[in-house]
């Protein structure tokens, strides 16, 4: 009798850690970097580990809104790429998991001390500087002089042919906006996003749109991380990329787990693995040229030369912070979106 009571109880573990173990193989994956590189993140995940992973791609804002949304069902597992300010604002509303992987003595001191600043919620994954791009051949055939500065961007004779993306929904344009008021100061800062405006023929969703639109000829300037740009330039559009003579702002995209998460071993598993230089390695597959947070990663001759780039001092923990993303994003919508062009 005793056998058959353990019997039984035997084939009972089997069943459910098995039933246990194929339910949990899975990741819900929302990725904010470029479309094509969170595919092949996605399904390298996928062949390393055997986990399935259920990937989405949206722009840093809208991916912090969903997560905020979903927060009392949350619904994803791990949040990889986009900006830093969102995943830095998204720790301050305790939407992310505390997390210290592993893999962390393998990188640079700003990767780390994205996560220190955040209590260990996120991580630098990658960094890029902001700038902008343009089509050499509209540029020519509309007779405009060739732009240098953020303030060059202000001429008249561009009305209609810059293109950003909305803060709102965009890391990239956040930057933007974070920037230009960093390196003016406020009040200089938002006369200028007024007066970019009347220059501004469409703000798009995503951040890296701008350029793609440059580069098949339906605009001329896109405010993109420079990066963007030179994919673009790679990929045999004509574009030439501009690191503004006033200096600019940068990013520290990053990564969290998200609070709550329903596969967190995954999440985990996913994250450590995000940061070794054999994941790292794959942005060269797909023209991602970002200066990855591994130091073991390799870069490419055709990055942008971060060196060479005159960067401010951006205050993550202040432009991050909760708050100032809500005031700053408040008064571009209120000052600035609404004015005619
Ligand atoms: O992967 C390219 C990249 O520019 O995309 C991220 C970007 O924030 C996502 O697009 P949005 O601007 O629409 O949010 C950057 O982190 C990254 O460098």
């Amino acid at each position: 009798m005793k056998r058959i009571v353990s019997l039984i109880g035997a084939l009972l573990f089997v069943t459910v850690s098995s039933i246990g173990a194929a339910s949990a193989d899975k990741l819900t994956y929302y990725c904010s970097a470029e479309e094509d590189w969170c595919q092949l993140m996605a399904r390298s995940f996928e062949d390393a580990t055997g986990i399935d992973v259920n990937m989405t791609r949206k722009s840093s804002g809208e991916t912090f809104a969903q997560i905020r949304a979903e927060s009392s069902n949350p619904k994803g597992d791990v949040w990889w790429g986009g900006t830093g300010d969102p995943h830095l604002q998204a720790a301050e509303e305790d939407l992310t998991e505390v997390y210290v992987s592993p893999m962390r003595d393998q990188l640079h001191p700003w990767a780390i001390s994205q996560a220190e600043s955040a209590d260990n919620k996120t991580i630098g994954i990658y960094s890029g500087a902001l700038g902008y791009g343009y089509n050499t051949d509209l540029l020519a055939a509309n007779n405009l002089p060739e732009p240098a500065c953020w303030k060059d961007l202000l001429k008249p004779e561009y009305k209609g042919h810059v293109q950003m993306a909305n803060p709102n929904s965009s890391g990239t344009a956040y930057t933007t906006l974070a920037s230009m008021v960093q390196l003016f100061g406020e009040d200089e800062g938002f006369e200028f996003m007024k007066a970019l405006h009347k220059n501004i023929n469409q703000y798009t969703k995503s951040g890296s749109a701008p350029i793609k639109a440059a580069g098949r000829g339906e605009s001329t300037i896109g405010i993109v991380f420079m990066h963007d740009a030179v994919k673009q330039a790679v990929n045999g559009f004509p574009i030439k990329v501009v690191a503004p003579c006033e200096g600019t702002g940068y990013e520290i995209g990053s990564m969290s787990i998200i609070k709550g998460a329903r596969n967190l071993e995954e999440a985990k598993k996913f994250y450590d693995w995000a940061l070794s230089a054999e994941a790292q390695n794959l942005a060269l597959q797909v023209n991602s040229f970002q200066i990855m947070s591994n130091v073991d990663a390799m870069s490419s001759d055709s990055a942008p030369d971060m060196s060479m780039i005159k960067l401010i001092d951006y205050d993550f923990l202040k432009y991050g912070s909760s708050a100032e993303r809500k005031r700053l994003l408040q008064k571009w919508d209120e000052e600035v979106s609404t004015l005619p062009q």
